[in-house]
């Protein structure tokens, strides 16, 4: 299933998959299907993937054409390792038609449904875990439940084809970076079902298992590099190829009714409750990254490893990270000043080309949980908060500079965030601190009753704002490094 630096046998059988993953981008190919991949060629098993990609075309006609085949490049510092990885059996473009999807999902072969949609696609309400109605392809699928086009709506239909012909359900795997992923995907299917088929959530809610996850490995975008990289190493031509750091981790809570592959086998820790893991991560490295991500683009830095070779910004990382463990219950067996300084190891990686503009987008997806819910934890007065008061005044800056610098129509583009509409009209023209706090901080929604109510919150990001406005960044990194 694994074969380095080798160009792997083209695996034509189709017949043995246990697994739906939808969502075939970069760090599926990177994580999921590499444990998969270990996990069957240590203990064997029924766990091949068929793959399904929700919107794009492109990478399901690569991958079909090289049989799913495809090259993992670790970035080491000694060099890049390479392996072909054989996990993946076909893949599927549920945009053309999404008839296929719904028949593998009914296949009683088919025992696990992993996901990797990113935050933005799941159309749940982050505290009432109903769905967003408004969410597009919510209201698409709720008003055409039998041609599905979103994550939701999917799941749903697979699971009444399940029902109506007697098969037990699959489990279903959230493994994007969203706090209790597993309870929040069930509830928001619970509900989707509730709103179409009363008797069919029952069904669910008594039926089917949703583990929670917390996924891990830190995986740019592939580039020009990756593709020559992946052909000098395998011999290959491989446009699926991806890259990705050596450090992975995968913890699971252990709650698989119809089976799972031995994903212990390629490292993966399996638990009873994986929330604090989670939130370790969440908080620390994500948190972290989009601090390095906002000030970044600020600062002017192309890569993550570039900011990090700053060391008033790795201090300022450091500083940060300490902020968050402060929000933190202690974890058996883990020290997060060792978690954080392992993080900055990871953050400096000289061979990993991670650009803060890839993690700098869907802001509103991520800041909630990486920084409104750690800061709504501290004390109001606590100096901790002010990390957390840059990351998010960093962001509302990136966003004014990006509207300030685009130039006619282009705009919501450059953004790249799903509600960049709403944080346009949010700007208006507004330049100065406290106006464009006021106008995001208001976004329905979004920011925590908490913190939207606390003046000395609105002081330390507009203090923060202010300065990061007046062009004085590298000031803002040195002075809040030392606070
Ligand atoms: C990053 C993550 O793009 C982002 O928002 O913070 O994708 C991060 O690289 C992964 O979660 C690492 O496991």
């Amino acid at each position: 299933m694994i074969s380095d630096n080798s160009a792997a046998a083209p695996n034509t059988d189709t017949t043995t998959t246990g697994i739906v993953h939808i969502g075939i981008g970069a760090f599926h190919r990177a994580h999921q299907a590499v444990y998969t991949a270990a996990a069957m060629q240590a203990k064997g098993g029924n766990w091949r993937i068929i793959g399904v990609s929700l919107r794009s075309t492109d990478i399901v006609d690569v991958l079909n054409a090289q049989d799913c085949v495809f090259t993992v490049i670790e970035r080491h510092p000694d060099g890049p390792k390479a392996c072909r990885i054989t996990s993946l059996s076909k893949a599927i473009a549920a945009s053309r038609d999404v008839a296929p999807v719904l028949d593998a999902l009914a296949d009683p072969a088919i025992r696990i449904v992993t996901i990797t949609v990113t935050e933005k696609a799941y159309g749940i309400d982050r505290v009432s875990g109903t769905v967003q109605a408004e969410h597009p392809a919510v209201k698409h699928d709720l008003a055409n439940p039998a041609k599905p086009t979103g994550l939701l709506g999917i799941l749903v239909a697979g699971l009444k084809r399940r029902k109506q012909a007697g098969i037990r359900p699959f489990t279903i795997v959230s493994c994007d970076n969203l706090p209790s992923n597993g309870v929040l995907l069930r509830n928001g299917v619970i509900d989707f079902a509730k709103r179409s088929d009363p008797h069919l959530s029952g069904w669910i809610k008594d039926n089917v298992s949703f583990p929670s996850t917390m996924v891990d490995r830190i995986t740019p975008a592939a580039t020009a590099t990756t593709l020559s990289d992946a052909r000098r190493l395998t011999g290959v031509d491989d446009p699926a190829a991806v890259e990705t750091e050596p450090f992975s981790q995968w913890v699971i809570e252990d709650d698989f009714p119809v089976g799972r592959p031995a994903w212990e086998a390629g490292g993966a820790i399996l638990v009873d409750n994986v929330e604090p893991y989670e939130r370790m991560k969440l908080r620390m490295l994500n948190g972290s990254h989009s601090l390095i991500a906002y000030m970044g683009q600020l600062a002017g830095y192309r890569y993550v490893r570039d900011a990090m070779a700053d060391d008033d910004f790795a201090r300022l990382v450091a500083r940060h990270m300490k902020n968050a463990a402060m929000t933190m219950v202690q974890l058996n067996g883990i020290d997060f000043a060792q978690y954080g300084a392992d993080l900055v190891k990871r953050f400096r990686n000289p061979e990993i080309d991670h650009e803060t503009r890839q993690i700098a987008m869907d802001g509103t997806e991520k800041l909630p949980q990486r920084i409104f819910a750690p800061a709504s934890e501290l004390p109001d007065e606590s100096p901790a908060l002010g990390t957390f008061a840059l990351c998010l005044a960093a962001w509302m800056a990136v966003m004014r500079q990006r509207v300030n610098d685009a130039k006619p129509g282009q705009a919501t583009e450059l953004l790249n965030d799903p509600r960049d509409d709403e944080i346009i009209d949010a700007l208006g023209d507004h330049q100065d601190a406290a106006a464009i706090y006021d106008g995001l901080a208001m976004l329905p929604g979004w920011m925590p009753a908490q913190l939207q109510g606390s003046s000395s919150w609105r002081d330390a990001v507009i203090a923060r704002l202010s300065v990061l406005l007046a062009g004085e960044v590298d000031n803002t990194i040195k002075n809040e490094a030392c606070l």
